[in-house]
């Protein structure tokens, strides 16, 4: 099982969620690249298994600037029989809380991604219980079946 967490993260937040994703999927042996999505191919995405996306919020709920250029890469990829999760971290004092995660989520789908999970949305900094979520969520997109 080969699993990617590409990730935009300006503050470091998402970039948190990310880290917990790729550990909770390398405890199931899965073998793991955990990306910054500026040195991510999107490309490549389906030489993988499972793909884990995470960006933040910016601007009036959308994508962040430096993320562009790997959703464009997207394309027409074709993601079929890959599993798939999205996460990001927001704030909900903006109308559009973590758009970009619902954006991707769409995108991912269109791809023929399965989504395994429902998109990973974080106020800020991860809680301990939303770290252990991510965990789950790595296990997840990892091909774990839950308990
Ligand atoms: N968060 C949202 O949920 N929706 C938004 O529309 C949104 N727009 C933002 C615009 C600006 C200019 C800034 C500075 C922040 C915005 N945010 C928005 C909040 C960030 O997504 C939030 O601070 C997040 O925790 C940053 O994650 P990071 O640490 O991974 O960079």
């Amino acid at each position: 099982m080969k699993v990617i967490v590409a990730y935009a993260s300006l503050t470091g937040n998402t970039e948190e969620m990310a880290e917990a994703i790729a550990a909770g999927a390398r405890e199931t042996g899965a073998e793991v690249v955990l990306r910054d999505a500026y040195d991510a191919e999107a490309s490549e995405l389906d030489q993988y298994d499972g793909i884990a996306i995470g960006a933040y919020t910016w601007g009036d709920g959308e994508l962040p600037d430096e993320f562009i250029d790997f959703y464009e890469a997207l394309g027409k990829l074709d993601l079929n029989g890959r599993k798939a999760v999205v996460f990001g971290s927001g704030d909900t004092s903006y109308p559009i809380f973590c758009g970009a995660v619902d954006t991707i989520e769409e995108k991912l789908k269109a791809l023929g991604a399965q989504l395994v999970a429902a998109g990973v949305k974080v106020e800020f900094t991860p809680s301990a219980d939303e770290i252990k979520q991510c965990k789950e969520v790595g296990r997840l997109v990892a091909g774990k079946v839950p308990a």
